[in-house]
C-alpha cells in the first residue's frame, strides 16, 4: 500500500454545488440515493470513493450509465469524461447491522447512527470523500415508524410524515443551509428519551436544545445540558462566536470509536462522555462530560465553519478546539489545577508518542490510514502551540487574529498556513519560525545552567536541542516562549519574566541578590519542551514551598518526585541497596507544608500528593527493567503514607462529606483529596485503610467514593476482593458504563493467577467483545495501567495482548491499531522484553492484519 503524501495535494476537480441524500433505512439493507449537482472545475475525471457498498447505478443528467462508462474498483468510482455541468444520481446498498468497523452508517442498541470522520462517508454511499469538497446538504429519512420513531439529521428539519403508500413507515427531510464537507454528515434514527432546554444566543436567537438518550436516562444528560448552554455562552464571550442554526441536538450512543463527533447541529456522543448521575459517574466523568461537550460544541467555528483543506491540516481544527476547551474548563474549574490536568497528560501521553518510533509533526506530511492520526500529537500538543501563539502575541492580539481567522476563512476548508497568516495579519508580528512547531516532531529539550558573573550579578543559559525523530535526523531551534522569576524563601524576588528563546541558546542577567534564592522556570508550563536545569534538591523544596505560580510549585514536587523514584528504580534492578535519602524526607516535609496551606484548595493539594506515573518517569531513562519502575513507584507512595500517616488520617476524617453531592469543582477537590489520603495510606497496607475503605464502600452515595474505595480494596488485595468485586457487579449489572469501571478495576489488579484471570474475563459472557468502551477498559487498562502483569518477563502478558489486538482487528481495525500504540514504549525496555515485543509485532505483521494495524505495527518496529 502507498502513503498518502501532503506534497501531493491537488484542489477538486469538481465541486458540488448541492446534495440530495434519500435514505431507505433497513438494518441490514439500507439503500442510498443521492442526486448532486456537479460543476466541472477542471477537465479531470472526477473520483468517488466508495467502501463496502454495493453500487446498483449511476446516472449522469437522468441517463443510466453503462457498466463501460465508468471505472470501479474496492475503494472508487471513476468517471473519466464528465459534462461541465450535471445531475449525478447512484443509487447504493448497504448494511448497517453487519458494519463492526463503526464508520459510516451502523446499528448500535438497535438504532441507527452514523460516523463519517475522517473517511466513512464513503461506506454509505460513493462521492467525493475529502475535506475540501464541500456542499449543501438536503437529507431525506425513511424508516419504520414503531421502531424509528426519531428521524434526524444536520440542520433544520424542513418536513416529516407519514409514507403514504407504505403502511407503518414515516419520513423527515432535513436541510443544513451551511456548506459542509462529508466527515460531517450524520444522521439518527431509533427510540429515544429526549431532554429538551434552549440557549438564547448574544443577538437574541431563541435556540432549542435537545438531548437524545436510552429511555430512562434523559436525567442522566442533565449535566452536559448544563454544559453545553455554559459553553455557548462562554464562546460568544470569549471568543465572540454565535450559534448558527435553528437547533441544536446530541444524541448518545453506546458503541462508538471516538469519544464524540462534531457533525453539523447532530452531535453525536459515546455515551460514556455524556450520561452521568452521582451515583453512577465520577468526578473525573464530570469533569470529562463537561470539556468534551464544549469540546464537540466549539468545534462548530473551528472546524464546521472554518473546516480543514485536507488531513494533514487535522491539528488546525483539534488543536485549536483542544486549546479552546481547555480554556473553558480552566475557566469553570480554576486555571492552576486545569493547567496540571492537561500537562500531566500531554507528559504522559504526547512526550512518550514523541519520543518513540511513532513520533511525527503536529502537521504530519504522510499516512496509510488518517484514523491512526487521531493522535496526542495532533490533539494536545496542537493545543500546546495555540497556547505558545497567545503567550508570544498577548491575549488581545491574540483575539484579533482569531475573529480575523474566523472572519477571513468562514466558509472555507483552510490550511495552517493560512490560519498562522492571520494572526501575523493582526498582529503584525513575523511568525514564519513558529511553523517549525507545526512540521518538526519531537519534544525539545530545554537546557538552563546558571552562572555567577561580576559583583555577583547572575546570569541564566537557555539552550535548546531535539533529537532526530523517525524520519526527521536534522532539527532545527524552534521559537520556545520561557516565563521565569526569582523565587526567595519567601516568595517572588523579581517580577514574572518572558524570554523568547528562538536560537540554539542565550542568556538573561539578573542583578546580585543576597539570600538564598531559586529561578522557576517554565512558569505555567509555556513551552512543550523538556526542562533539564541544574537545580539542586534544596531549589526545588525551596521552590515547592513558595514559588508564586502554583503551576511551578506543584512541578518542582514532580521533578524531586521523578529523581526519587529513578534513583530508586535503578537501585532495584542493580541490587543494590539505595542510601537513606534525605531528600525524600524534605520532600514529605514540603507535601505537610503544602497540605497545610489554606491558601491551597484541595483538587491542587490532591495534584501535589500525587507523585508522577512510572510511565512518565519512564521518558527519563534511557532503558529500564519496568517492573523495577514499578516498584520504585510504588516504594515512594509508601514512604508518602508511613511519613505523613498522620496528617493523611486526621486529612481524611476532617474532609468527610457533609452535604448531598454536588459535581462542582470544589466539592470534587474534597473527594480527590480525600480519596488521595485514602490512596496513599491503603499504599502502605495500613490496616485502618481497610477499613476505612470498606465503611467508604458500603456508605457511599456518589460512584467518586466508591470507586476509590473499591480500588484501595484492590490496592489492599486478601480474601475480601473477589467477594467485593461480585458484590459491585452485581450492584451495577444494569448500567454499562458502570461495568466498563469494573472491567477496568480488573484490568489493573494483581491477580493471584497472573494475566490468565484477564484473559478468562474476554472468555466471560459479561464481556463485549465489540464495545469498544468495553474492549478499552479491559485490554486498553491492562496494557496501560497494569505493569506488574503486562510486563511479565515470561511474555505472557505480551502475547495475550497482541492475540486481543489481533481479535479486535478482525471487526474494528480503528480500535484495535489504537490499542497496539501501547507497543509505542518498547524500546525503553530492558534488552530481554525489548526482544518478546519485537516478537509480536513481528507476528502482527505476519498475520495479514488491516492497514490500520499494519501501519502502527511497521511504525512501531521501525521497520
Ligand atoms: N470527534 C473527534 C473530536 O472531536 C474528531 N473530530 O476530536
Ligand atoms: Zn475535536
Amino acid at each position: 500500500p502507498t502513503p498518502t503524501l501532503l506534497e501531493d495535494y491537488t484542489p477538486p476537480s469538481h465541486e458540488l454545488t448541492s446534495v440530495y441524500l434519500d435514505f431507505d433505512l433497513q438494518p441490514s439493507a439500507t439503500s442510498v440515493r443521492s442526486k448532486i449537482d456537479v460543476k466541472r472545475l477542471r477537465d479531470e475525471p472526477l473520483v468517488l470513493n466508495g467502501e463496502n457498498i454495493d453500487l446498483r447505478s449511476v446516472k449522469i443528467d437522468g441517463k443510466v450509465l453503462k457498466r463501460t462508462d465508468y471505472k470501479l474498483d474496492q475503494e472508487k468510482l471513476v468517471l473519466a469524461k464528465t459534462p461541465e455541468s450535471f445531475v449525478l444520481e447512484i443509487e447504493t446498498v448497504c448494511d448497517p447491522s453487519a458494519n463492526s468497523t463503526l464508520m459510516g452508517l451502523y446499528v448500535s442498541g438497535g438504532r441507527f447512527c452514523t460516523q463519517c470522520e475522517a473517511e466513512g462517508f464513503r461506506r454509505i454511499t460513493y462521492y467525493p470523500d475529502r475535506p475540501d469538497v464541500m456542499s449543501v446538504f438536503t437529507v431525506r429519512l425513511e424508516a419504520d415508524i414503531a421502531t424509528y420513531p426519531y428521524l434526524l439529521a444536520n440542520g433544520n428539519k424542513i418536513e416529516d410524515g407519514a409514507v403514504s403508500d407504505k403502511t407503518g413507515r414515516h419520513y423527515a427531510i432535513w436541510h443544513d443551509p451551511f456548506p459542509k464537507p462529508a466527515y460531517l454528515f450524520a444522521l439518527v434514527a431509533g427510540e429515544f428519551d429526549v431532554l429538551e432546554d434552549s440557549f438564547t444566543t448574544m443577538s437574541g436567537r431563541h435556540i432549542p436544545l435537545e438531548i437524545y438518550v436510552d429511555p430512562g436516562n434523559a436525567s442522566k444528560a442533565e449535566y452536559a445540558m448544563d454544559a453545553l448552554k455554559r459553553s455557548m455562552k462562554w464562546d460568544e464571550q470569549v471568543f465572540g462566536r454565535e450559534y448558527d442554526l435553528d437547533l441544536f441536538m446530541i444524541v448518545a450512543v453506546r458503541d462508538f470509536n471516538f469519544g464524540a463527533m462534531e457533525n453539523k447541529g447532530l452531535n453525536i456522543f459515546n455515551s460514556s462522555l455524556l450520561l452521568a448521575d452521582a451515583a453512577s459517574a465520577t468526578d473525573m466523568n464530570f469533569e470529562r462530560i463537561e470539556s468534551v461537550v464544549a469540546h464537540e460544541y466549539f468545534h462548530n467555528w473551528s472546524g464546521n465553519r472554518v473546516t480543514c483543506r485536507d488531513w494533514f491540516q487535522l491539528c488546525l481544527k483539534e488543536g485549536f478546539t483542544v486549546f479552546r476547551d481547555q480554556e473553558f474548563s480552566a475557566d469553570q474549574r480554576g486555571g492552576a489545577v486545569q493547567r496540571i490536568k492537561d500537562v500531566r497528560a500531554l507528559r504522559g501521553r504526547q512526550f512518550a508518542e514523541d519520543a518513540g518510533p511513532l513520533a511525527h509533526p503536529v502537521r504530519p506530511n504522510a499516512y496509510m490510514k488518517i484514523d491512526n492520526f487521531y493522535t496526542a500529537t495532533i490533539y494536545e500538543k496542537g493545543a500546546e502551540l495555540i497556547r505558545m501563539l497567545k503567550t508570544i502575541l498577548g491575549a488581545e492580539r491574540f483575539r484579533a487574529g482569531s475573529d480575523l481567522y474566523f472572519k477571513k476563512m468562514d466558509g472555507t476548508a483552510a490550511t495552517v498556513e493560512q490560519f498562522i497568516a492571520c494572526f501575523e495579519e493582526a498582529s503584525g508580528e513575523d511568525l514564519t519560525q513558529f511553523m517549525r512547531w507545526y512540521e518538526q516532531a519531537g519534544t525539545p529539550k530545554l537546557k538552563v545552567l546558571r552562572e555567577t558573573i561580576s559583583q555577583g550579578a547572575h546570569r541564566i543559559h537557555f539552550m535548546q536541542s531535539t533529537k532526530p525523530t523517525p524520519g526527521q535526523s536534522e532539527k532545527s531551534p524552534v521559537v520556545i516562549p520561557i516565563r521565569w522569576q526569582i523565587v526567595g524563601d519567601n516568595g517572588a524576588l523579581s517580577e514574572p519574566k518572558l524570554t523568547l528563546l528562538t536560537g540554539s541558546g542565550t542568556s538573561v542577567t539578573y542583578p546580585r541578590i543576597d539570600e538564598p534564592y531559586s529561578v522557576s522556570i517554565l512558569q505555567d508550563f509555556s513551552a512543550p519542551v523538556t526542562l533539564e536545569t541544574d537545580a539542586t534538591t534544596d531549589d526545588l523544596l525551596r521552590l515547592m514551598g513558595a514559588d508564586p505560580n502554583a503551576f511551578n510549585r506543584w512541578e518542582a514536587g514532580q521533578t524531586l518526585a521523578r529523581h526519587l523514584i529513578a534513583n530508586m528504580a535503578k537501585a532495584i534492578e542493580t541490587g543494590v541497596t539505595p542510601p537513606a535519602d534525605t531528600a525524600l524526607k524534605g520532600y514529605c516535609e514540603a507535601l505537610k507544608k503544602t497540605l497545610d496551606d489554606p491558601d491551597f484548595n484541595n483538587a491542587f493539594k490532591a495534584f501535589v500528593l500525587t507523585p508522577p506515573a512510572s510511565s512518565e518517569v519512564m521518558q527519563s531513562l534511557e532503558q529500564v527493567d519496568p517492573i523495577a519502575l514499578h516498584e520504585a513507584s510504588k516504594w515512594l507512595s509508601r514512604a508518602i503514607g508511613d511519613l505523613l500517616r498522620d496528617d493523611l488520617l486526621d486529612r481524611y476524617h476532617a474532609l468527610a462529606d457533609t452535604h448531598d453531592f454536588r459535581p462542582d469543582a470544589r466539592s470534587a477537590g474534597r473527594r480527590a483529596l480525600r480519596n488521595r489520603c485514602l490512596a496513599l495510606l491503603a499504599s502502605r497496607q495500613d490496616p485502618l485503610a481497610a477499613t476505612l475503605s470498606q465503611t467508604q464502600l458500603s456508605e457511599s452515595t456518589n460512584m467518586t467514593d466508591e470507586l476509590a474505595a473499591l480500588m484501595a480494596l484492590t490496592r489492599l488485595g486478601g480474601q475480601r476482593v473477589e467477594t467485593t468485586m461480585e458484590d459491585f457487579y452485581t450492584k451495577w449489572e444494569s448500567d454499562p458504563l458502570v461495568l466498563d469501571k469494573w472491567f477496568s478495576v480488573q484490568a489493573m489488579r494483581r491477580h493471584a493467577d497472573g494475566v490468565h484471570a484477564i484473559e478468562q474475563l474476554t472468555e466471560s459472557s459479561r464481556y463485549q467483545r465489540n464495545n469498544p468502551n468495553r474492549v478499552r477498559a479491559l485490554v486498553g487498562g491492562f496494557a496501560m495501567g497494569n505493569p506488574e502483569l503486562f510486563h511479565r518477563i515470561d511474555g505472557s502478558g505480551y502475547r495475550f495482548f497482541t492475540d486481543q489486538v489481533l481479535d479486535m482487528d478482525s471487526r474494528n481495525p480503528q480500535i484495535a491499531a489504537r490499542l497496539l500504540g501501547a507497543f509505542e514504549i518498547w524500546k525503553k525496555l530492558d534488552d530481554r522484553r525489548q526482544d518478546m515485543v519485537r516478537g509480536e509485532l513481528e507476528r502482527v505483521i505476519a498475520s495479514n492484519p488491516s492497514k490500520n494495524v499494519l501501519e502502527i505495527a511497521e511504525k512501531t518496529l521501525g521497520a
